[in-house]
């Protein structure tokens, strides 16, 4: 059985600092360790330094706070490597969805060509032109497509082809309806049955290794409460359906979780919901 290796990123592209919020130190204390190895065997790895943000728009790419993104993405990158290189399985925690260019970047330098299941309530599609703040979280998914500027200095344009990205749940677009990216919103997710939906979308790239993205604001922020919520999202075990669906592919090689707010759980129970969601998605 695949050793989960866990790996805690606590980068937020707006620049707000691991001491204020903290969503990988905050899901061990509450248990998600200790209940992922009720059912298989898991490594903490720790969590990257987080250098600070310079607050700015970089003066010839308008990207926010580039600086920092380009050192995570380098630190990400490599850890991902190592951990892909030994047999193990990355369940990387964010941080926001930023952090995903690193991950990319780590996956592709082991695996080669890698597949993208995005999962995510925003199509995270901007460009430095479009987005408002210049946020990094606005824009991944454009990056890792070619379309934005590439905080991995070590691979220059695209990391992954349209046709190898699939997105699930997305309230909205971003602007991702413009580009020949396969994408079954929140709306056609749920029309008819969830399985059969996911299944037929996941085995448009059938033959690669697949990263799972997974941004908990797809989930409804009636049960997860976010920064930037959009729309009705999906219902707990609506997730669960999903994320468990294209796990059982078997061609996952590892998953990030993104955008979780501790500081936005007053009562506790977005924690308690999430912690029950993976350890069912990922009980082997
Ligand atoms: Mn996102």
């Amino acid at each position: 059985m695949t050793e989960l290796h866990f790996l805690g990123v606590p980068f937020n592209s707006d620049g707000t600092p691991p001491e204020v919020e903290h969503p990988p130190r905050h899901l061990r204390y509450a248990g998600l360790l200790d209940r992922l190895s009720s059912s298989r065997s898991i490594r903490d790895c720790g969590d990257l330094p987080i250098p600070a943000a310079d607050g700015k728009r970089d003066s010839s790419n308008g990207v926010l706070n580039w600086p920092s993104w380009q050192a995570v993405t380098g630190g990400v990158a490599k850890s991902i490597h190592e951990i892909l290189e030994t047999g193990g399985w990355p369940l990387v925690v964010g941080g926001d969805c930023s952090i995903l260019v690193g991950i990319m970047a780590g996956a592709v330098q082991v695996e080669g060509r890698c597949g993208l299941f995005f999962v995510d309530g925003h199509g995270d599609f901007h460009t430095p032109a479009s987005s408002p703040t210049g946020e990094p979280a606005d824009m991944e998914l454009a990056v890792l497509t070619g379309r934005a500027p590439s905080p991995s200095g070590a691979a220059a344009g695209a990391l992954l082809n349209d046709e190898d990205v699939v997105v699930f749940g997305i309230r909205e677009y971003d602007g991702i309806d413009a580009a020949p990216i396969r994408v079954l919103d929140s709306a056609r997710l749920t029309e008819g049955d969830l399985v059969t939906a996911v299944q037929d979308a996941a085995a448009l790239i059938s033959d690669l290794p697949v990263w799972l993205h997974f941004d908990v604001d797809v989930i409804d922020a009636s049960l997860m409460p976010v920064i930037f919520p959009a729309g009705a999202g999906l219902t707990l075990d609506q997730t669960a359906t999903l994320l468990g669906t294209l796990l059982k592919t078997g061609r996952v090689i590892g998953m990030d979780v993104s955008c979780f707010h501790p500081n936005l759980d007053h009562t506790g129970a977005a924690t308690a919901a999430l912690i029950d969601l993976l350890t069912k998605v990922l009980a082997k």
